[in-house]
């Protein structure tokens, strides 16, 4: 049978784009495919865009500002359940309850704040859709079947 690869929208933030190569070899030490990675440095009004549900919150003007003031690597990530697995890779939002709870967690690695707290990820399987489809507008989003290799889906 054929057991659906899931993607998910995996960002580095601005405050751990030097910690990259490390948080990549835990991503791949962890079962997940890189599928395709672009680094972008989004204008305030992208970054507004993408977390546009926050609009409003007290926090949300930080955030735009924060995710605009340096350079971003996005990434779809490939595996099975990948959008679960990789929320419970990152650990909670906030750094010092992953360091609390999630030692292992790259929030607890990487996160210096609740602000820059190093990654992102989409959080169901709509929001992945929309997320790739915001860095990776050209991306095919079939299913992948298993045995596929990924890279003639990108
Ligand atoms: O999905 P998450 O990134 O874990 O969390 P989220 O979707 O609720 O919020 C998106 C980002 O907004 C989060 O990574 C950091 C920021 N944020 C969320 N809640 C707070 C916050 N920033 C501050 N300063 N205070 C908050 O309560």
């Amino acid at each position: 049978g054929n057991i659906e690869l899931e993607r998910t929208l995996a960002i580095i933030k601005p405050d751990a784009l030097q910690d990259a190569d490390e948080i990549r070899r835990i991503i791949k030490a962890s079962g997940f495919s890189i599928i395709a990675q672009r680094q972008i440095h989004l204008a305030t009004e992208q970054a507004g865009d993408f977390y546009a549900e926050h609009y409003g919150k007290m926090f949300f003007t930080n955030l735009m500002s924060f995710m605009s003031g340096g350079p971003i690597i996005a990434i779809v990530l490939g595996k099975k359940n990948a959008i679960e697995d990789w929320r419970k890779l990152m650990g909670p939002t906030n750094p010092m309850d992953a360091r609390e709870r999630f030692p292992d967690s790259i929030r607890a690695l990487f996160g210096k704040d609740q602000t820059q707290n190093s990654v992102h990820g989409s959080d169901s399987v709509a929001s992945a859709a929309r997320e790739i489809r915001f860095f990776f507008p050209q991306m095919i989003l079939e299913p992948i079947p298993t045995g596929q290799t990924t890279e003639r889906y990108i």
